[in-house]
């Protein structure tokens, strides 16, 4: 068993709470000294830093929620000054503005010391080879991982998504021996590869994955492992707690290891925001206890999952969580990206010829299938006019979410009408 930081990642039990937190009354001063916004909820709440005497007040604490990132957007939750703050990624927001997260040079500088604990711990050294086949660009995924990579000496293809062929090309080139991807377009390439008479298992020098950014299950990580013959390990995170590498598989692949240095887990119900014992499943909470420029405190994923009480058998101290169960909101991932069914309703509705019924359809994670019941009168058109329609609403789609949809057009009165709330998204996935 190898690691990156084998002081950190296995600290016991008793001297990592303690770390945790020292770093946690610093993290909770600075956010009511330096931003109004938590001063004013602290407040509201009725609580004061000087009341946090043990890991358990965090109790005391509100949530933060993704609401709490529009307020005073975009600058307002920093705890340095804007010019301190050296990068920018974002993530989509249902209300049409992206969250925006701030990395100070020293945030970089440790979300990359996280990534390289990840990538040992998984048995990558200096000489793999590391092709980046996630979104270089507002998302964190590429370029969070990249440096985390490049810290431990590895050499990193910064492919991008896309363009199957040249992926391929890239494996055999340069001989990739660990992918970076989301676990459908893992499908997809490893299909490819055999449709074109390529047995990845012999003519390919992949020996492990990274797969996140959308859920996936047991079963198609073993048809992933088995089709390329490598090891798949699971990547959980989100662009408020740096990206990748917040929950991240060890070699037992039992769980996800988070590092508890870094983030304060909690899980919580959903409905009533009580923290629920250990093991139960539940809504996940985190707290950043090792950041400079935009701390956050207890903030709600909507990701579901538990915490897995063993001790695992690699010998790191820190707690695992259970794959994501799912969510506890409406968002849904196509392609590793988050949507919110209200961005397509926003394009939808703005759109002239358009009725108001429509659905969306998900039954692979890389597809979205919208159905759209148009106005009467279009029908008496001609036939050019629905395609243009048709084209208009897939572009507009596209521009609003990074998602290029299927759409489908249906005369008025075609798809269900509900009573009460209607259900806009057909889920036939399964993880
Ligand atoms: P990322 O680029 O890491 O996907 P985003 O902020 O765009 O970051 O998306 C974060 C969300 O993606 C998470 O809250 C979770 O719902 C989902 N997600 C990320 N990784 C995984 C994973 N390994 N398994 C399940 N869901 C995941
Ligand atoms: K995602
Ligand atoms: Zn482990």
């Amino acid at each position: 068993m190898q690691f990156w930081n084998k002081e950190l990642e296995t600290l016991p039990r008793q001297k990592l709470e303690e770390l945790q937190f020292e770093r946690l009354k610093k993290t909770i001063k600075k956010v009511y000294q330096k931003v109004p916004h938590y001063k004013k909820k602290f407040q509201d709440a009725g609580v004061n830093p000087s009341e946090l005497k043990s890991l358990e007040d965090i109790k005391k604490f509100p949530f933060t929620t993704k609401e709490d990132l529009f307020v005073d957007y975009p600058y307002g939750l920093l705890t340095v000054a804007p010019e301190k703050v050296v990068r920018l990624h974002t993530s989509s927001g249902t209300t049409g503005k992206p969250k925006a997260i701030f990395f100070s040079k020293r945030d970089i500088n440790n979300s990359a010391e996280l990534i390289a604990r990840c990538l040992v711990m998984t048995g990558a050294t200096r000489g793999d080879i590391l092709q980046n086949s996630m979104t270089y660009g507002l998302f964190t995924g590429a370029f969070v991982m990249h440096y985390g990579a490049e810290k431990v000496g590895i050499l990193v293809i910064p492919a991008g998504p896309g363009n199957t062929e040249r992926q391929i090309n890239l494996m055999r080139d340069f001989g990739t021996t660990m992918i970076h991807i989301t676990p459908s377009y893992a499908l997809y390439v490893a299909s490819v590869l055999y449709d074109k008479g390529i047995d990845p298992r012999k003519e390919l020098k992949l020996k492990r994955a990274y797969l996140g950014a959308e859920p996936y299950s047991e079963e198609t990580r073993r048809k992933i492992e088995n089709m390329l013959g490598i090891d798949v390990y699971n990547c959980y995170g989100l662009t408020e707690m740096n990206g990748p590498g917040v929950g991240f598989e060890c070699p037992y692949k039992e769980g996800l290891h988070i590092w508890e240095d870094n983030f304060l887990i909690e899980i919580i119900d959903p409905q009533t925001g009580k923290v629920l014992p250990d093991g139960e499943i539940g809504e996940l909470v985190l707290t950043t206890l090792n950041r400079e420029a935009m701390p956050l405190i207890r903030y709600r994923t909507r990701d579901l999952t538990r915490i897995i009480i063993e001790p695992c058998k690699c010998g790191r101290t820190h707690r695992r969580i259970s794959r994501i169960l799912g969510r506890s909101d409406d968002m849904f991932i196509v392609k590793g990206v988050n949507i919110f069914p209200q961005q397509i309703e926003q394009v939808l509705m703005g759109i002239k010829g358009v009725a108001q019924n429509y659905q969306i359809v998900l039954e692979s994670y890389d597809e979205m299938v919208i159905k759209v019941e148009i106005d009467r009168e279009l029908f008496d058109g001609k036939i050019e006019k629905l395609i243009k329609l048709k084209e208009e609403i897939i572009e507009k789609i596209r521009s609003a979410t990074m998602v290029k949809p299927k759409v489908e057009l249906l005369e008025p009165g075609t798809l269900p009408v509900s009573e009460g709330k209607a259900k806009r998204v057909i889920d036939k996935r399964t993880i």
